[in-house]
């Protein structure tokens, strides 16, 4: 893989056999030649954020080193979704696996279809308590990602013992 960029992937989801989703998606993003999974975080049990009345969820976040560039890593998620059988019935509604791209090396990416990082995700409990597992020490808008976590402490978020492989 020449040039390789660390990206932090979110995942989540409320419908189905979520982790097991987690897992199928990680391996078909680690099946790409130009995509490796290299860490991931706990699984934790969520409360739905948002207008929508729905089932807890299940986020995770992972860490993947990729040749790819943004818009081809984005591709390949979308791909994986797909391959998964999202679906996805309203905005912000239940879905069986959401994959987001989060950050993509230190480079801030504007496209119409891809805004890194994720626009509010430092609002986000879900996101920014699983990504300080794996990194905590990266910096984001003027602090450590530790740091944004910490401050999610009340959110109600609970870290349950399902494994996405070997850590
Ligand atoms: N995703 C949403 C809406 N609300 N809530 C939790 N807890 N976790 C999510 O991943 C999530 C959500 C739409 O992307
Ligand atoms: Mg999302
Ligand atoms: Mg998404």
């Amino acid at each position: 893989m020449a040039e390789a960029v660390t990206a932090y992937l979110g995942l989540g989801g409320n419908v189905g056999d979520v982790a097991r989703s987690m897992r199928d998606a990680l391996r078909k993003l680690d099946a790409d030649p130009e995509c490796r999974v290299t860490a991931f975080s706990r699984v934790y049990k969520t409360p739905p954020w948002g207008p929508v009345e729905q089932d807890w969820f299940l986020n995770a976040c992972a860490a993947v080193e990729t040749g790819l560039s943004a818009p081809d890593l984005l591709d390949l998620v979308l791909r994986t979704e797909r391959e998964l059988g999202r679906i996805r019935m309203t905005r912000w509604g239940p879905r069986t696996l959401d994959i987001d791209i989060l950050l993509y090396g230190d480079e801030p990416v504007s496209l119409e279809n891809l805004t890194i990082p994720h626009p509010r995700m430092v609002e986000r409990a879900f996101v920014m308590v699983p990504l300080a597992d794996i990194a905590g020490d990266v910096m984001l808008a003027g602090r450590t990602i530790r740091d944004h976590a910490k401050t999610f402490r009340d959110e109600g978020l609970e870290v349950t013992e399902i494994e996405l492989g070997n850590r």
